[in-house]
């Protein structure tokens, strides 16, 4: 008799569960908009902040859930990276997406879009007057978490940077073949002041090495970087994924949020990590890493 109640009591746990599966596990309750981004921190970022403008300009201000998804182009999930936006959700689960996907109070969705922020707002109609307002507003809403702006601060000390004008380049080789050729980095850094440092982002090991061997000489420190990138046999460099990342994405950013402390950054055409550093130029007063100049 006892056995039969347990199984009993089981079997309606299971249906009980089986059922809850089924329910919602998100509770909308306003209408929203749904966007999705991938590829790299750049791209991600300016898709993120396109679709900011639109819930706000388009949509009444409307939610935002926003699918951005751990990969091998971007190896690091939103919170390990920024702190939350007010109004913005982001989701990464297949499940949360089909539910999101077939709600009822979905006002559009928008499949990826890696086309760039002004391009963006052309597609969606909004004035091109308002476009440099809407893009300082929205990516002023993308904050680093406390642990990645330490680390930028700790560096910019560390070298003087604060104190001594640097400059910054970001030569962009692994999987993009945009932009210019080394050449024009080594100048750049060949025509410096003599105490001017350079400081150098990269996404490839071989570039880096090249450069930091061409300047770094005698005990002189030129060029300067957040970590040195272990440089492979082409071998091994060839079986890696198209789109594999020498360094974490964390150590991208710190790399972002140093540059933009520059006095002057060579890009990389065409890479929206190169669009980055330029869409956050104008946060160094909101962010503060550098103390001001004592009067
Ligand atoms: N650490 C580091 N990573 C980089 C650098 N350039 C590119 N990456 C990596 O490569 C990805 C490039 O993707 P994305 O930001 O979309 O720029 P795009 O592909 O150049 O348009 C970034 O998310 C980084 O993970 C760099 O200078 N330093
Ligand atoms: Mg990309």
């Amino acid at each position: 008799m006892g056995l039969w109640l347990i199984l009993m009591m089981l079997v309606l746990f299971v249906s009980w569960s089986n059922n809850k599966l089924t329910v919602m596990s998100i509770d909308v309750q306003e209408p929203f908009i749904l966007g999705e981004c991938d590829g790299g921190l750049g791209n991600r970022l300016r898709v993120l902040a396109s679709y900011i403008v639109f819930t706000e300009a388009i949509y009444n201000n409307s939610l935002l859930y926003f699918i951005w998804q751990y990969n091998t182009d971007c190896p690091a999930h939103y919170d390990e990276l920024f702190l939350p936006i007010p109004r913005v959700h982001i989701i990464n689960s297949t499940s949360d997406i089909e539910e999101l996907s077939k709600h009822p109070l979905l006002l559009e969705k928008f499949h990826n879009n890696r086309g760039n922020f002004d391009y963006n707002m052309g597609l969606k109609g909004i004035q091109k007057r308002h476009w440099k307002w809407y893009k300082r507003h929205s990516y002023a809403m993308i904050n680093p978490i406390p642990s990645i702006m330490n680390k930028a601060k700790i560096y910019l000390q560390s070298y003087d940077l604060c104190k001594m004008p640097f400059l910054a380049m970001h030569v962009r080789r692994t999987d993009f073949m945009g932009g210019m050729n080394l050449w024009n980095y080594w100048k750049f850094t060949n025509d410096s002041l003599p105490d001017e440092k350079v400081f150098l982002m990269a996404d490839n090991p071989a570039s880096q090495h090249y450069l930091l061997n061409e300047f770094n000489k005698n005990g002189v420190e030129k060029i300067i970087v957040v970590e040195k990138m272990k440089l492979l046999d082409n071998e091994t460099s060839s079986a890696l994924p198209k789109a594999y990342r020498h360094t974490s994405v964390e150590t991208a950013l710190v790399e972002v949020l140093i540059a933009v402390y520059s006095s002057h950054f060579l890009d990389t055409g065409g890479s929206s990590f190169s669009e980055l550093v330029k869409a956050l130029w104008g946060r160094k007063n909101d962010w503060n890493l550098c103390p001001p100049p004592s009067t």
